[in-house]
């Protein structure tokens, strides 16, 4: 891949790790047709600059970048996240889209001053989601009454709210989730406490959380973040992240038709750890064991999801 590199006209957050750009080929095999249905576009700056609201400048990581990995990786498909550093700036993300060949759909971030046109235009290039951040450290307080006036107004367009949300806010955004009219995709398994027990009563709460809503999906991505015992030593990537591992493997084996899987590429905001994108693919079949269940992490479910026109799944 290319070098990374950053905008001069941006100054990157202090101890800001940029990604990786020698990622390792993976040993996994993906099947065919596989999504990576976490990832992010940053700028490039220059081109796309970064939002004045925002709470962390990274490098830039430009589309071609993000298709070159997806390549390397043997994926065929992108779901682009907006990334909170764009704000509600969905350009980066829409461009990505729009050069893909197809081959992206999008998430992105609205205000409620967005006008019917212009949801119309963001369902044009492929975006078929919105994401509503509970992450304090990375964004402002959004009312709770404008994100379910979001939802309301983009459910007819037949798309989804992605959430993202610590585990300890669970209990307190269990009622606002709960009433939301569209699919909900919660990203990083809702960020469980991996040095809790995954048969604790921290997770417990978010295996009920989706088995009480069938609308509710989960990405079991992101074992580098959520990780306390950190990465694999060199070589050993057979043991890496044990105890997200329990985590991951409970909710695929519980919910097989309702998770997804993403590289989470460029990774924002990792303060020790850079994963090599290979190695973080060559854990999938540690969470998913079965062909049966890699082809639905994978294919199936996130065509259902982004691709329905042509999902088989
Ligand atoms: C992620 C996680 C993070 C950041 C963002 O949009 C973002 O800035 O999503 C994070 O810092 O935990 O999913 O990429």
């Amino acid at each position: 891949m290319e070098p990374v590199t950053s905008t001069t006209d941006f100054v990157k957050t202090p101890g800001w790790l940029d990604w990786y750009a020698g990622p390792s080929k993976p040993r996994f095999q993906v099947p065919a047709g596989s999504v990576d249905a976490h990832c992010h576009v940053f700028g490039p700056g220059q081109q796309f600059p970064f939002a004045p609201e925002r709470k962390y400048t990274p490098c830039d990581a430009s589309k071609a970048q993000l298709f070159a990995l997806r390549d390397h990786l043997g994926f065929a498909r992108n779901v682009v996240v907006q990334a909170t550093c764009h704000g509600a700036d969905n350009r980066a993300m829409v461009d990505a889209l729009l050069h893909s060949e197809g081959r992206a759909r999008g998430v992105a971030t609205v205000k409620r001053s967005i006008s019917d046109a212009e949801l119309q235009a963001l369902h044009d290039a492929g975006v078929r989601g919105v994401r509503f951040n509970f992450v304090k450290r990375l964004v402002d307080f959004t009312p709770r009454d404008e994100l379910l006036e979001i939802a309301r107004r983009i459910h007819p367009l037949g798309w989804h709210v992605v959430i993202y949300f610590e585990a300890v806010d669970l209990p307190e955004l269990w009622d606002f989730f709960s009433a939301l009219p569209t699919t909900v995709v919660v990203d990083h398994m809702g960020r469980p406490d991996v040095s809790l027990q995954a048969d604790g009563p921290q997770f417990a709460l978010f295996d009920r959380f989706m088995r009480e809503h069938q609308n509710v999906w989960s990405k079991v991505s992101c074992p580098e973040r959520l990780s306390v015992t950190g990465p694999p030593a060199l070589g050993g990537e057979q043991h890496a992240y044990p105890d997200v591992l329990p985590f991951a493997r409970r909710i695929v084996e519980q919910f097989p038709d309702r998770v997804l899987w993403g590289t989470d590429w460029p990774h924002p905001n990792l303060k020790h750890h850079m994963p090599d994108d290979g190695l973080l693919v060559d854990f999938i079949p540690r969470i998913a064991a079965t062909p049966d269940l890699q082809q639905k992490l994978l294919v199936d479910n996130p065509m259902r999801l982004y691709w329905p026109e042509i999902s088989k799944g």
